[in-house]
């Protein structure tokens, strides 16, 4: 854990269609996290089987792939402390049947399989995620007011 832990966050196709991004994009930045990148695309297949690989045996799979690629996604690196355990917080449980009210799925969807965002689960997985979304590289740059929020 570190004040340079980054984490790969994405407003997925509902949350897009449904004018969601800023909302998701305010939490973090007012949680005090800083942006390193931000793009909007529609994603292909591939990419997405690339990003969801762990999941690519279980029955849901196919329509994953369908519902995200259906659409463009808003993707985001945010860095901070603790930026993928809290980020997971700030999205709420997976299924909004147990998110808690006050996080992202608690407050705004109701089905599993539209839940709006996603966030990196490790900071391998966010790592891996990163170079796989932004194989470009991401910014990096020393922010004036962190000392206002880290001690
Ligand atoms: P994400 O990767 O989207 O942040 O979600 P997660 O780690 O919290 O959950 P994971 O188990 O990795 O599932 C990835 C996404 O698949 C969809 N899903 N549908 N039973 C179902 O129909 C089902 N289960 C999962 C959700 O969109 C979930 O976020």
């Amino acid at each position: 854990m570190s004040a340079s832990e980054r984490t790969y966050i994405m407003v997925k196709p509902d949350g897009v269609e449904r004018g969601l991004v800023g909302n998701i994009l305010t939490r973090f930045e007012q949680k005090g996290y800083k942006l390193c990148a931000l793009q909007m695309m529609q994603p292909s297949k591939s990419l997405l089987e690339e990003h969801y690989k762990d999941l690519n045996t279980r029955p849901f799979f196919p329509r994953l792939i369908k519902y995200m690629s259906s659409a463009p996604v808003v993707g985001m690196v945010w860095s901070g402390k603790n930026a993928v355990k809290t980020g997971r917080k700030i999205l709420g449980a997976t299924n909004p049947l147990d998110s808690e009210p006050g996080t992202i799925r608690g407050d705004y969807c109701i089905d599993v399989s539209q839940n709006l965002c996603h966030g990196s689960d490790s900071v391998e997985s966010a790592e891996r995620e990163i170079s796989l979304w932004f194989p470009a590289g991401v910014c990096d740059y020393q922010r004036r007011y962190d000392s206002f929020i880290y001690e």
